[in-house]
């Protein structure tokens, strides 16, 4: 589709939605309400702007099932997040819903190079966490043949990578590293399987670690975004001939870009907080929902209809405030996979002695390099991050293998901070 044909097909969408969560969900009702705007002022997409946001605070108030728009005899199935940031959202989905997400996530595979009649390994979570089943009825509905691992059992999934023949493998990024890991455990090398595509989500990962994703496993590595609130997994992913950033799939959901402070709506190309309305949504439509995550929204390149936005590099919830410099993991992951002695193997410690914040990168040295080679890259990795923040941070070696691995969504930031 054109940029054009899509416009159009988002704006009928949209009155459609609008008066869709007015009609149907007393808490859009609500606000639309106080806010002084009805579905008919919906005339153009600009007009979105006229509309409340809604937050992360609005699915708590309604908990569990206050957001929903159908009757629950419509609702043929219920997803929760993994709430890392509080109590669990809830969200439903029609059997229109699913077929819907089971389409977005078969292009999501396509645009990513996965075919049918190919074998896709899933290692997402099944259960509750959107990931697994979301993954699952894309691979299905591609026409490809899904190998329903879900997360952990690491051993096993090496096993049956080696024994399956997967063509391509779903997970997050961090987990397959921990997969990595174990294949060169188990002697395999990591570049001599079957596997030819990763679709990597669910958590932020940069370029750099593309990079050595890319090299250490002779595959193609790409980036697949989705939050359950707006859908799940597949409302954005990446084109292996471009991997330059997710493509979103605008034609069920309108992005925005907007000041974080503010509220204002930026322009493409500028930095600010994801917003999103869903276009086709039936048992939870989702209105301007603030995803704090941020990025820029850029013109498509490999679908040329679609805009794509930058790689995100974090959330408002990941951010670390250390003296006062605003500062994301991703950025610290950047210069460490910078430096070719260092592993992805790290995590960052804030503490605080009196008034004074302190931040520890604990990183795991290389297992086949010399220490003191492995040490001197530990020096120069601090001299960067000073360079890049401002202000000094330690560095510590630990032995190969002694920091969490991860199972799914890594966690690497330890705030030990006591409570101001
Ligand atoms: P939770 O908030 O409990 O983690 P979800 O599982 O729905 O719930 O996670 C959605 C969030 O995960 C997104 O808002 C985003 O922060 C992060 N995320 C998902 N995919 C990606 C990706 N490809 N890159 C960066 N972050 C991602
Ligand atoms: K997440």
């Amino acid at each position: 589709m054109s940029r054009a044909e899509i416009e159009a097909l988002q704006l009928e969408r949209l009155q459609w939605t609008v008066r869709h969560a007015y009609e149907n969900v007393p808490l859009y009702r609500r606000k639309f309400d106080e806010h002084g705007v009805h579905p008919d002022d919906i005339q153009t997409l600009a007009d979105v702007a006229k509309l409340p946001f809604t937050t992360k605070a609005d699915l708590r108030e309604t908990y569990p099932f206050g957001m929903f728009a159908v009757p629950m005899e419509q609702v043929a199935r219920i997803h929760a997040s993994s709430g890392t940031t509080g109590r669990p959202t809830v969200v439903g989905y029609t059997h229109g819903d699913l077929d819907r997400w089971a389409t977005l996530v078969a292009r999501c595979l396509r645009a990513s190079g996965v075919r049918p009649g190919m074998k896709v390994h899933n290692a997402y979570g099944y259960g509750l966490f959107t990931g697994g089943l979301g993954a699952h009825a894309g691979i299905e509905k591609l026409g490809a043949t899904v190998i329903p691992m879900s997360g952990g059992q690491t051993a096993r999934q090496v096993q049956l990578i080696r024994d399956f023949e997967p063509d391509a493998i779903m997970c997050t990024p961090s987990y397959l590293l921990t997969i990595a890991d174990a294949m060169e455990e188990a002697g395999i090398d990591p570049r001599s399987t079957s596997l030819k595509v990763a679709i990597l989500g669910a958590e932020p990962w940069t370029n750099e670690m593309r990079r050595r994703i890319e090299e250490r496993m002779g595959i193609d590595a790409v980036d697949i975004f989705g939050l359950s609130e707006v859908m799940g997994p597949g409302v954005a992913n990446e084109c292996v001939e471009t991997k330059d950033g997710p493509h979103l799939w605008e034609d069920h959901f309108l992005p925005e870009v907007i000041d974080g402070e503010t509220g204002e709506q930026l322009a493409d190309g500028e930095m600010g907080e994801l917003v999103f309305t869903s276009l086709t949504k039936e048992a939870f439509p989702v209105i301007r929902y603030r995803t704090r995550d941020l990025t820029r929204l850029l013109p498509g390149t490999a679908r040329p209809g679609m805009r794509r936005m930058e790689k995100i590099t974090g959330r408002n919830d990941d951010m670390i405030i250390l003296r006062g410099v605003n500062l994301f993991p991703t950025q610290i992951e950047e210069l460490v996979l910078g430096i070719e002695h260092l592993t992805p193997h790290f995590i960052l410690e804030l503490t605080r002695t009196g008034h004074m914040d302190d931040l520890t990168v604990r990183i795991e040295r290389h297992p086949d390099l010399e220490v003191e080679a492995c040490r001197a890259a530990t020096v120069v990795l601090a001299g960067r991050i000073k360079e890049f923040i401002g202000s000094s941070v330690s560095v510590r070696l630990e032995e190969p293998g002694t920091l969490p691995r991860s199972e799914g969504k890594y966690k690497r930031v330890y705030d030990l901070r006591e409570p101001r």
